[in-house]
């Protein structure tokens, strides 16, 4: 991705922290993508201007960063409308990616199973369908004029459809995975194996716990989207029981509903799932408003009334004892673990040995 101009956009109905929270986490997606932040700015947006979403002295402003710090693209952290995507990249002379494009181009590069490319291929087909005329437009440009409206919106046209065509093959393609996927599962049921899952926002430690339980090896790394592809492995609970713990894809806030629908598969994972162990990343300062985001995404799949275990991750990075202490008061009932050190994983195993014991669904979520 190269060298980065990242504009941050916030609007006057954003909380106090709204401008570091979603600065820090674009520099995360953008670090994610092999990108470098070469400078930065701000723009506060009331109201956002039809042609070009900003206001001409931010257009300014932002001509005069490019000018100063050549990068390779701008990225703004939110979603643009193909029209002001495409005002803004003629105005400007650059390439402009949103955020949604952002986290499409991560996603492309972790997917490895055939499964996980067929979901981010769909994805990027529905998000290039609307800015199709974009890219004509582009290209009977740089052929100096040629491509009337006539021809070139033909042209578009037959585009469009072979899109279509493909975003209709890969349906196809994906419902045979999902059937594949359910007839998997029914298999599980029948050999009467549970099946948990471990769910959080993006980040939280899931693979790490997953290798810690399992003695697995599974890429886990600080990056954003680190894991595209599901995982599951054997784990051997006190008393002798078997469960076959998942580990998947990881939340963000403001999921682009593309990629929620592109996913289904993957996400059907969870919701079939006989318990979800949902990690919080207690490091992170962000943590609640991240928590309330993987509740969103839990409701949107359909998996917020499993059962659950909530736990509360990276507990070593928590300096004094004091906020150790606080954090467990404020969360009782949440089970802290670190999967760096290992503190706390057998009471975590003991909760999912109860709770798989219960009959039913008995949280309040
Ligand atoms: N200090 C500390 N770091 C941890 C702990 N668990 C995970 N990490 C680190 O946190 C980072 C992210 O860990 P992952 O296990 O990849 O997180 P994930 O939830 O699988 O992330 P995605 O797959 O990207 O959604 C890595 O750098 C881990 O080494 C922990 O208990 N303590
Ligand atoms: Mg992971």
């Amino acid at each position: 991705m190269g060298k980065v101009l990242l504009v941050v956009i916030t609007k006057p109905q954003d909380r106090k922290y709204a401008i570091k929270e979603t600065t820090q986490e674009m520099e995360k997606l953008i670090t994610s993508s092999n990108g470098i932040v070469v400078a930065s700015l701000t723009a506060r947006v009331e109201k956002p201007s039809p042609s070009h979403y900003l206001r001409q002295g931010k257009i300014d402003e932002v001509m005069a960063l490019a000018a100063a710090h050549k990068p390779h693209v701008i990225i703004f952290s939110i979603d643009l409308s193909p029209t002001h995507m495409r005002n803004l990249e003629k105005t400007l002379d650059h390439k402009i990616v949103d955020r949604t494009g952002l986290i499409l181009d991560i996603f492309a590069r972790r997917a490895t199973t055939r499964e996980g490319k067929l979901q981010v291929e769909l994805a990027q087909l529905i998000y290039l369908l609307p800015r199709l005329s974009d890219i004509w437009e582009k290209f009977s440009r740089l052929g100096g004029g040629i491509g009337t409206r006539g021809p070139g919106e033909q042209k578009i046209e037959v585009e469009r459809r072979s899109i279509r065509q493909k975003i209709s093959k890969i349906k196809i393609d994906l419902e045979n995975v999902r059937a594949h996927r359910a007839r998997v599962r029914g298999q599980r049921k029948r050999n009467n194996m549970c099946v948990v899952s471990i769910v959080g926002y993006t980040n939280a430690g899931k693979s790490t716990l997953l290798n810690r339980l399992t003695g697995s090896h599974v890429n886990a790394q600080d990056k954003l989207f680190a894991t595209l592809d599901p995982t599951t492995r054997r784990l051997t609970l006190k008393g002798g029981q078997n469960v076959l713990l998942t580990d998947t894809v990881g939340f963000l806030r403001d999921l682009p509903h593309t990629l929620i629908e592109a996913f289904k598969a993957t996400l059907e994972e969870i919701k079939e799932s006989d318990l979800i162990l949902d990690m919080a990343d207690v490091s992170d300062p962000f943590f609640e408003d991240k928590q309330k985001a993987v509740d969103t995404v839990l409701k949107e799949i359909g998996a917020h009334e499993l059962k659950r275990i909530r736990v509360l991750s990276k507990i070593d990075c928590l300096e004094s004892p004091e906020a150790r202490e606080r954090i467990e008061r404020k969360y009782p009932g949440h089970v802290p673990i670190s999967a760096k050190t290992g503190e706390g994983l057998s009471d975590l195993e003991e909760r999912v040995r109860q709770e798989l014991g219960k009959p039913e669904a008995t949280n309040e979520y």
